[in-house]
């Protein structure tokens, strides 16, 4: 226990980038089967450095598969093992998150479930992907909090529900002395309401945990949109307060399910916002990595099964490229001629690329 580095470092503007096994995906959706052939992970492994990223992501049972019918022993073997194919392959684990949205148990959400043996399972579950962490070489542990909200608005006591959340935290925080917990919020999907739904319900719970300096944040721009908030402001306010520690860019087209495109797909300006927001913030100069949480979709050929990962992070440099040639003199003249006009003509030709 208690194997992993505390403090990282980066350089500050030189972006490293990161995904998951999840995100070369097979195509399926809730109306159809797969329409891709499935890949295999140490496959998938190749696929990191070929398109220039370093860190991996992980859930607990894309590191140690079926990790429920094995002891806690041979998981945490496994997961050494694991961390050594990753250096190996000079590759980082950037994060893992307890799947708790899979098993029969979290049916009514894991921490926030009604059942006191259930909530014991969903925390012990998060124990063993500490665990796995541990093993792996990582210090990040992120919640994404799929099922922990409701349907039934009555069926469950939402205060209450949030103290059983605190608690859940606390127990995972007092479990590692290093760990650190990352909450990714989201405010649907597969709930019709989530708990912890934006970046400052996470927050709010980070200050009131029992080591507020170990709970921050992972913020997916799909699900800001989600909630109908700006994706940019949500990262400035957890920049604010020290606590974006990781970011799952992609792109929403609007309120319909979560659709992960390509970053910058479906709003250029957004993304730019994003991009500008990071730079301003001096994202990755304590080793945070740029995730990507964009998907395969359903109807791309198994060929080109990775394009999107490699199109995303091409976005993101070239957005990186227009936030640092952005006229910041004559935005400074704009903004104090109050001529707001004037201001929003420079970004658009910005980035259209016009003079
Ligand atoms: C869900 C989502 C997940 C998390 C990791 O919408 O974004 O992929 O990022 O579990
Ligand atoms: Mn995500």
């Amino acid at each position: 226990m208690a194997k992993v580095q505390t403090k990282a470092t980066g350089d500050r503007g030189k972006y490293r980038f990161s995904f998951g096994p999840w995100n070369i995906s097979e195509g399926a959706d809730p109306f159809g089967p797969q329409t891709r052939d499935p890949v295999a992970f140490a496959s998938k492994l190749k696929v990191y450095r070929k398109l220039g990223f370093a860190g991996v992501q992980f859930h607990d049972d894309d590191a140690v598969p079926d990790l429920n019918r094995l002891s806690r022993q041979s998981v945490v073997a496994k997961a050494t093992a694991l961390g050594k194919v990753l250096k190996n392959e000079g590759l980082e684990p950037e994060f893992v998150a307890p799947r708790l949205w899979e098993d029969p148990r979290t049916i009514d959400g894991g921490y926030t479930s009604n059942s006191p043996a259930l909530r014991q399972y969903a925390v012990d579950r998060s124990l063993l992907a500490i665990d796995i962490a541990d093993a792996l070489g990582c210090r990040n542990i992120v919640l994404w909090l799929a099922r922990e909200g409701t349907y039934i608005r009555e069926s469950k006591n939402a205060r209450v529900a949030h103290e059983y959340l605190l608690s859940a935290i606390n127990k995972m925080l007092n479990h590692h002395p290093y760990i650190r917990i990352m909450i990714e919020p989201k405010p649907n999907e597969p709930m019709d309401h989530a708990y912890v739904p934006t970046i400052g319900h996470a927050i709010s719970l980070a200050y009131l945990s029992m080591d507020p300096n170990r709970v921050g944040g992972l913020i997916e721009t799909a699900h800001a949109k989600l909630a109908g908030l700006d994706p940019s402001d949500e990262m400035a306010f957890a920049l604010f307060h020290k606590k974006l520690w990781s970011v799952h860019l992609n792109d929403q087209n609007g309120l319909k399910f979560d659709e992960d495109k390509n970053f910058g797909a479906a709003n250029l300006r957004e993304a730019f916002n994003q991009v500008r927001v990071l730079e301003e913030g001096g994202y990755g100069s304590e080793g945070e990595m740029v995730g990507l949480d964009v998907k395969t979709f359903r109807t791309q050929k198994q060929t080109n099964n990775t394009a999107h990962l490699a199109n995303s992070k091409r976005f993101f440099e070239l957005m990186v490229r227009k936030v640092r040639t952005f006229d910041r003199k004559a935005e400074a003249r704009f903004i104090k001629d109050r001529d707001y006009e004037g201001l929003e003509r420079l970004v658009i030709e910005h980035l259209l690329g016009l003079k």
